[in-house]
Order: structure tokens, then C-alpha cells, then sequence
């Protein structure tokens, strides 16, 4: 099982369509908000089941805040994170996440992308597509797979220019 979880593409969707498509098949499209009025576009190129939650940039679209969802045996946590200080670090983000019995939790907003792999808790952040701030700045996406004994693994990736 494959899938693609991407961030903050605010309304430039180039290097998402090429994604999916280089990419393709996929099982799964994670978007962790600023979306900013591509949902149909984030949903239509995916080809495979979407989950999206609004960002802080989002005032306008009917999608949810945050979402809880199973994939496999995880508890999975999807929400935009900038009600949670995500800016500072992500350790409040982290324990409401515990007190939620979740084992995944995926967020976004800062733009930069994390791959926090605790003892009783794995946060992930992909980083942005379009407005990169880590060091380098290179577009950033992660890959998450499920193997055959149902264990989940994560791939940093970036896009080179
Ligand atoms: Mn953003």
C-alpha cells in the first residue's frame, strides 16, 4: 500500500499533478491543508481515495478541521496543526495526539518537513510543494508504505529543481 502525503501546495498544483501521476498507483492521497480552492483538483488527480483537511488559509472551503481515520493498524491524525503552536515544535501537537490514542499524527503549516518517530508516537509533516522554508528549500513530500506485515515506513522526499 502506497501513499502520498503532501502539504501546502496554496493553489500551485504543478509539482502535485506531476506527483501523482509519476507516482500512480497510488492507494492513498493525505493533504494536510492551505489547499486554498484546488480541493476538486487535489481530488480529481489523485485517482485514488483523498483525505484532506483545511488549513489557515482555507476561511472559505467546507472541508473538515481535522479528521481521524484508520489506515491498517494505525490510528491515524490529520490536522492543519497551526491550533496546536506547530511553529514553535511539535511536542503539544504530539501529547493531544497520545491523549487521542493516536499513533500517527500528520500536520503541515510550517512548511517544514519533519519524520518524528517516538517510542508512542510518529509525527509526520511533508513539508510544502509549492513554499518550501527548510534549509535548501526544495519542494518536500512523503511517501508512506504499508509492507506485508502490515508495518508502516516513511520516505522523505524531496524535488530537486
Ligand atoms: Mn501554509
Amino acid at each position: 500500500m502506497k501513499i502520498l502525503i503532501v502539504s501546502d501546495t496554496h493553489r500551485k498544483n504543478d509539482l502535485y499533478l506531476k506527483l501523482c501521476e509519476e507516482l500512480a498507483p497510488l492507494d492513498m492521497v493525505i493533504h494536510c491543508g492551505d489547499i486554498e480552492g484546488s480541493e476538486y483538483i487535489i481530488n480529481e488527480a489523485a485517482k485514488c481515495p483523498v483525505k484532506m483537511v483545511a488549513g489557515n488559509n482555507d476561511f472559505f472551503a467546507d472541508t473538515k478541521r481535522d479528521e481521524e481515520f484508520r489506515i491498517g493498524q494505525y490510528n491515524i491524525w490529520l490536522t492543519h496543526g497551526h491550533h496546536f503552536y506547530v511553529s514553535m515544535d511539535n511536542e503539544i501537537l504530539k501529547d493531544e495526539a497520545r491523549s487521542r490514542g493516536i499513533d500517527i499524527v500528520m500536520y503541515g503549516h510550517t512548511h517544514k518537513p519533519v519524520i518524528d518517530i517516538d517510542d508512542d508516537i510518529i509525527a509526520l509533516n511533508p513539508g510544502s510543494l509549492t513554499y518550501p522554508r527548510q534549509e535548501g528549500r526544495l519542494p518536500s513530500y512523503i511517501i508512506m508504505e504499508i509492507d506485508e506485515n502490515g508495518e508502516a515506513n516513511f520516505q522523505l522526499k524531496y524535488i530537486e529543481k
